[in-house]
C-alpha cells in the first residue's frame, strides 16, 4: 500500500487523487499535519502525521502495511527564507525518516521531490544540464541539494529504491501552492478570473521553468513505475516542460480576457527567481524513462481559465 506524506499540499492533493484512480482508494493512505483540505480528508483513508515525527510515520506504515511512500511535505523557497531552521528541520528530517524506514526494509520504494531550486547563480541558466554546478542561495535549495546527496548515498550504500525529480514551477487550479517563488504563475490566473488584474511580485522579464500539474503528476508516476534499472540517476532528474515570463503569461491570458491588466511590484522573491535557471535540459529523463511533457502555455492558459471560471462564476456546480 501507498502512503502520501503532505497530501494536502499543491502536488499532494492531485497526486493522491491520481494514485487512488490507479491503485484503488483504500490502497492509498493520505496524510498531512492537519486537515486543511477537507475534501481530500473525506475522500478516502486519511491520517494526521507530522512528517518530522519518525514514530508517527513508522506506526502508520505498520498499521496500514505500507510499502511505498511519496514524501511531499516541505517548506518551499519563500517560506524557507522566513523560517530557515524550520525549513531545514522539516525538509531534512522527514527525508531521513523515510530513508531509514526503507534502509530497515520496511519500505520498498520512495518518491522524494527535488526542485530547480538546487541550482544557483553560478549555474548555467539556459538549458541547465543534468550535471552542473549547484550552489543554491536559498535554504529550500540547500535542503534539496543535500537531500539529493542523501538519496543517492542511501541507494548506493543500502540499496534503497528512492526516486526523485527536480520540479520546476507547477501550475494547477485544484489546490493553491504554499510559499513558493513560482506561485505568481498560479495566482495570476485566479486574479485574472476574479478581478481581471494582477499585481506581480516578479519583474516582467523573469523567465522561469514551468510545468502544468498534469505533466508533473505524469512525470512522478512514470519515474515511480519504470523498472528499477531504468532509473540511472539516483540524486534527482531534471524534468522540463516550458519556460515563460510574467509578461508572456499575461499576454497569453489577454488572448482570452482582453481587458486583463498586469502590474509589477517585485519583492524579496525576485532575488530567489534571479538565482534560478531560465530553462532546463531534461535529456537524461527523456532517454532513461521516456519523459515528455504535453502542455504548452496556450493549453495551460485555456485549461486554467476554463476551470477557474467554473469555480468562481458558477460556485453551485463546483
Ligand atoms: C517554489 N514552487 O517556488 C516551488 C518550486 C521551483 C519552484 O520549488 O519554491
Amino acid at each position: 500500500k501507498i502512503l502520501i506524506i503532505g497530501a494536502c499540499g499543491q502536488i499532494g492533493t492531485e497526486l493522491t487523487t491520481k494514485l487512488r484512480e490507479i491503485y484503488g482508494v483504500n490502497n492509498v493512505i493520505a496524510s498531512d499535519i492537519n486537515t486543511r483540505n477537507l475534501e481530500l480528508v473525506n475522500s478516502g483513508p486519511f491520517e494526521i502525521i507530522d512528517a518530522k515525527n519518525f514514530n508517527a510515520i513508522k506506526d502508520c506504515c505498520k498499521n496500514h502495511n505500507i510499502d511505498t511512500i511519496y514524501l511531499m511535505a516541505a517548506l518551499l523557497s519563500a517560506t524557507g527564507e522566513k523560517y530557515p531552521m524550520e525549513a531545514w528541520d522539516l525538509n531534512m528530517n522527514s527525508l531521513f525518516h523515510v530513508l531509514n524506514l526503507a534502509k530497515g526494509g520496511a519500505i520498498k520504494k520512495i518518491f522524494w521531490p527535488s526542485s530547480i531550486a538546487v541550482f544557483g547563480p553560478t549555474t548555467p541558466r539556459e538549458n541547465t544540464p543534468q550535471h552542473t554546478t549547484c550552489e543554491p542561495t536559498t535554504v529550500y535549495g540547500i535542503t534539496k541539494q543535500v537531500g539529493e546527496r542523501w538519496c543517492e548515498y542511501y541507494h548506493n550504500k543500502y540499496g534503497v529504491d528512492v526516486r526523485s525529480i527536480r520540479y520546476p514551477g507547477i501550475i494547477s487550479h485544484k489546490a493553491m501552492p504554499g510559499g513558493g517563488t513560482t506561485d505568481y504563475a498560479v495566482e495570476i490566473y485566479h486574479d485574472a478570473v476574479k478581478t481581471k488584474t494582477y499585481n506581480c511580485f516578479l519583474s516582467e522579464n523573469t523567465q522561469l521553468p514551468m510545468m502544468f500539474m498534469e505533466d508533473a503528476i505524469k512525470a512522478t508516476i512514470d519515474i515511480m513505475t519504470v523498472k528499477k534499472d531504468a532509473v540511472k540517476i539516483r540524486s534527482s532528474y531534471n524534468v522540463a516542460a516550458i519556460s515563460f515570463t510574467p509578461k508572456e503569461v499575461a499576454a497569453s491570458i489577454k488572448q482570452h480576457i482582453s481587458d486583463f491588466e498586469i502590474s509589477y511590484k517585485p519583492d524579496y522573491r525576485q532575488a530567489i527567481a534571479d538565482s534560478w535557471p531560465k530553462s532546463i535540459n531534461d535529456d537524461s529523463a527523456r532517454k532513461d524513462w521516456n519523459w515528455k511533457h504535453s502542455f504548452s502555455l496556450e493549453a495551460i492558459t485555456k485549461e486554467m481559465l476554463f476551470q477557474l471560471n467554473k469555480k468562481y462564476n458558477n460556485p453551485a456546480k463546483k
